[in-house]
């Protein structure tokens, strides 16, 4: 499978949502079993990714859903050990707004010729940090892009996209408390041609269908999963508020 085509494919019919899995969460059965759930509730694909991640846990998670969901499953590394060859695709993300060039390139660098090796797609993204920025903004040494100041936001997109990456993430951290402002995301879709991902404290449908209407052409949730007793139900529910923009 070509994930960037599948991407592009299916948002000429609709705008996508992507289910965050973090591995370490549980056993690769269960990811399957919230995996299938998510995806008869329409959700377009799976990413795998956490803060720690240990690599035997990743290859049987990532190895599992290959094997028995249709939708693709793309890496979201926090270091150089989010990476498994039982992937179908990877986002090569660069934290562009880290004060530490270890988060920049450095990671990204050291993990290349291991990655060229697994053969599995690369998908080049610049991943921003926006407050509160949660666990990620403090791991990654984030200069975090104040809330009020959706033109920061804009120029780091417009310069990803000067440098040939394929999607600008917009991160306000797993859990967060507040998502990225609407403002931020309408500016950055108006200024930039590439594909605009928004994940970070999204809850509940109205918020994915605001965050949808602004301009995002994916939208990611994690925590309402590990939240959520029914989650075909809750993916239902996002789904349907992202259709709606
Ligand atoms: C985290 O943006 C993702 O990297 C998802 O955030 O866990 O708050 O859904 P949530």
């Amino acid at each position: 499978m070509n994930v960037e085509n599948y991407i592009r494919t299916t948002l000429e019919d609709h705008k996508l949502h992507l289910t965050l899995l973090d591995p370490e969460e549980q056993s690769p059965e269960e990811a399957v079993r919230i995996a299938k759930e998510a995806i008869a509730g329409g959700s377009d694909g799976i990413m795998l990714g956490g803060s720690t991640t240990e690599p035997e846990e990743l290859d049987a998670t990532a190895k599992a859903l290959r094997e028995n969901v249709d939708v693709p499953v793309i890496l979201f590394p926090g270091n150089i050990s989010g990476v498994s060859k039982h992937a179908d695709a990877i986002f090569f993300m660069s934290l562009l707004n880290s004060t530490n060039p270890y988060w920049i390139i450095g990671a990204q660098a050291l993990s290349a010729p291991g990655i060229k090796k697994m053969g599995i797609e690369i998908l080049s993204m610049g991943y921003l940090v926006v407050e509160p920025g949660g666990t990620v903004g403090w791991v990654g040494d984030a200069k975090l892009i104040p809330r009020n100041k959706p033109d920061l936001a804009v120029a780091y997109a417009m310069a990803a996209e000067f440098f040939g990456m394929k999607l600008i993430y917009l991160e306000a951290g797993s859990g967060a408390n507040e998502h990225i402002p609407e403002q931020m995301i309408a500016g950055v879709k108006k200024m930039t041609d590439i594909i605009v991902i928004v994940g970070g404290g999204i809850r509940d449908g109205e918020t994915a269908a605001k965050i949808a209407k602004a301009g995002a052409d994916i939208v990611v949730t994690g925590t309402v999963v590990e939240d959520s007793s029914n989650v075909k139900d809750k993916i239902e529910e996002l789904v349907s508020g992202i259709k709606s923009a």
